[in-house]
This record gives structure tokens, C-alpha cells and sequence, in this order.
């Protein structure tokens, strides 16, 4: 009602300014120049606004560097994050240039050219050396950088068997994330949605043998230096596996297994000992604490990235990467699923 209400007074107050407009139109003295069309004055004006709005963008630019880089991630937490980092720096230095060249050429020309009372423009119909260069140019460009991006795309999504990856699923939900440890034999159990039942919430076959060391948990461990290969399920719709820190993102699609693989190369301890993210958490904590809230303390999470439905936002699991032997020990605690189903 109120997103009614306030877009009918926004087109009252359209239709107000539009009445103004037409007043002042027709108080203006009748010797005023009434022509619809552009004189040299006009030109001069909206050549110098071009180069106005060309300082403006620039401006702009600069003071969204200033005040927003410390939003920005901290130093990528995973074995390949520093490969993607770098893909990702090269391609922004590079659009960032040309950007900063052409903006600045395309608002000056639109000033130097402006229309003038009795000039012509030029009429050249082609130029093959021009064209020559401003193609070849931008191919040489982007095949390297595509080529580039397609091997630091190969060596990131290659998971290496050999290394003995430690296999974890991810079964995600409309909206929460559940884990589920492939246990001694780091083997999953085969799991459908047919046997969901009771406690049994991932619908892992009781039947499988692999299945009765498994562990289903709702905290994400992991062992530093040690690769992880993570298996993804969806029950419902789809869901898109985000672990910022560590740059790693794959979809989740319901009626398949996808994957992806990644070494934590930072604990939770370290990373919270990182510069950046001190200052982070400082300032985090300065507006909880202006809000009365309890303070807050830096996680690595599992978040959901993709619009799943109204609770989207808070689909998330806290991820822990601690030492091996931390690590073997909180997975010690944990019941097999074997155990948790004898229980019932
Ligand atoms: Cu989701």
C-alpha cells in the first residue's frame, strides 16, 4: 500500500513539474529565441557539460576506490585463490586503462567537434590501416587474455585424485547447508531423495555399506594444506556453493553431484590475525557496538549465492580451518550415521 501510495505521488509530482515547466515556457518574453533548434550557445554548453560529466565520472571513480576498498575480501585463504586473484587484477588493470583512455577521448571529441553555425563535417568513407590496428589490437588482447583465463580456469577445476583428497558433501537446502564427511573409507554412502525419512534429513541409503561411517554434521571443518573435494547436492532448487575466502563458488543443481576441489591454506586462527580483517572487524564492532549489539568475531563462511527464495540471504554455514589434529579430534566427536540410526 505505502509503494501505492508513493508511486502516485511521484507521478503527481512529475506531472506538477511538467505544468511548471509549460508555464514558464509561456511567460517567456516574445523576442526570446523559441527555436527548436540547437544554436552555437547551445553547443558550447553541452560540449563544456560533456567534459563536466567526463571530470565527474573520473571523480566518482576515485572516491568509490578511497572509501570502498576496505570492504573488499582479504588475501585469498586457498591454495589457487592467489592465481584467481591475479586473473582477476590483470583483467580489471586492463579494462581500467582503456576505459580511462577512451572516456576521456570520447567526452573531448564530443566538446572539440561540437556543432558550429556554417561547418561541415568531414565525409571519409574508410580507412583500412585504421581499422587494421583498432581490430587486431583488441583480438591480440583478449585471445591472450581468454587463453590465460582458460589455464587458470583448467589448473583451478582440476581436482588431482592422487593427492587423496578429503571428500565432503554439501547438500544444501531451502535454506540451510548441511555437511557430510565421507568418514574412514572417504567414501560417500549413495544417498537419493526416495530415502529421506525421519532423522535421516540427506536420504543416505541405510543399505550401503559405505554409507555406516559417514558423518553428518552442520559446521564445516577443515584440516589446513589438506586438499578437500567437495560433493554438492541440492534437494530443491538450485543453490550456488560460496566460499568467498577461499574464491571458490559452484552451483548446486538439483538430480546431479557436482564438485569442486580446493587446499585451505590459512586456520581461522590466522585469518583472524590478518591486518585487514582486524580492521574489519574493528569497524564492524564500533557499529554494533553504537546499536548495542554483542560483538562480533571473524568466521569463514558457506553462503548460498544464488537467489533460492525469501530466506536466501541467510543460507549459511560457518567453516573452521584449524590444524589436523584439531580437526581429527572435533571429527572424532561426531556420531557415524551408522550410530545415529541405530539410535532411533
Ligand atoms: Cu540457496
Amino acid at each position: 500500500m505505502t509503494v501505492f501510495l508513493v508511486i502516485i505521488v511521484l507521478a503527481l509530482l512529475a506531472v506538477t513539474g511538467w505544468q511548471i515547466s509549460k508555464i514558464f515556457e509561456l511567460s517567456k518574453s516574445p523576442d526570446a529565441d523559441t527555436s527548436q533548434v540547437a544554436n552555437n550557445k547551445d553547443n558550447e554548453n553541452q560540449g563544456k557539460l560533456m567534459m563536466g560529466f567526463a571530470v565527474f565520472l573520473y571523480l566518482l571513480m576515485f572516491y568509490c576506490f578511497w572509501t570502498f576498498t576496505n570492504v573488499t575480501l582479504p588475501d585469498a585463504a586457498s591454495e589457487h585463490g592467489g592465481k584467481y586473484d591475479n586473473l582477476m587484477l590483470i583483467s580489471m588493470l586492463l579494462i581500467m586503462f582503456v576505459q580511462i583512455v577512451t572516456q576521456a577521448l570520447l567526452h573531448y571529441f564530443a566538446y572539440k567537434y561540437r556543432g558550429e553555425a556554417g561547418k561541415k563535417a568531414l565525409f571519409y568513407a574508410d580507412n583500412d590501416k585504421l581499422e587494421f590496428i583498432w581490430t587486431i589490437i583488441p583480438v591480440i588482447t583478449l585471445a591472450g587474455l581468454i587463453i590465460y583465463g582458460l589455464f587458470t580456469w583448467t589448473d583451478i577445476m582440476s581436482v588431482n585424485e592422487d593427492e587423496d583428497p578429503l571428500v565432503v558433501e554439501l547438500y544444501a537446502q531451502q535454506f540451510s547447508w548441511t555437511a557430510r564427511y565421507a568418514g574412514e573409507d572417504n567414501t560417500l554412502g549413495e544417498a537419493n531423495v526416495r530415502f529421506i525419512e525421519g532423522t535421516n534429513t540427506l536420504g543416505v541409503d541405510k543399505e550401503d555399506s559405505y554409507a555406516q561411517d559417514d558423518k553428518v554434521v552442520r559446521e564445516l571443518h577443515l584440516p589446513v594444506n589438506r586438499p578437500v573435494l567437495f560433493k554438492l547436492r541440492s534437494q530443491d532448487v538450485l543453490h550456488s556453493a560460496y566460499f568467498p575466502h577461499f574464491r571458490a563458488q559452484m552451483n548446486v543443481v538439483p538430480g546431479m553431484i557436482t564438485q569442486f576441489g580446493f587446499t585451505p591454506t590459512v586456520t581461522t586462527e590466522e585469518m583472524r590475525n590478518n591486518g585487514d580483517i582486524v580492521d574489519k572487524v574493528e569497524r564492524i564492532n564500533d557499529i554494533r557496538r553504537e546499536n548495542g549489539d554483542d560483538s562480533y568475531e571473524f568466521d569463514y563462511f558457506l553462503l548460498c549465492n544464488k537467489i533460492c527464495g525469501q530466506a536466501h540471504y541467510n543460507m549459511q554455514m560457518k567453516v573452521i580451518v584449524e590444524s589436523e589434529a584439531d580437526y581429527e579430534a572435533w571429527l572424532a566427536e561426531q556420531a557415524t550415521f551408522g550410530e545415529s540410526m541405530s539410535e532411533e
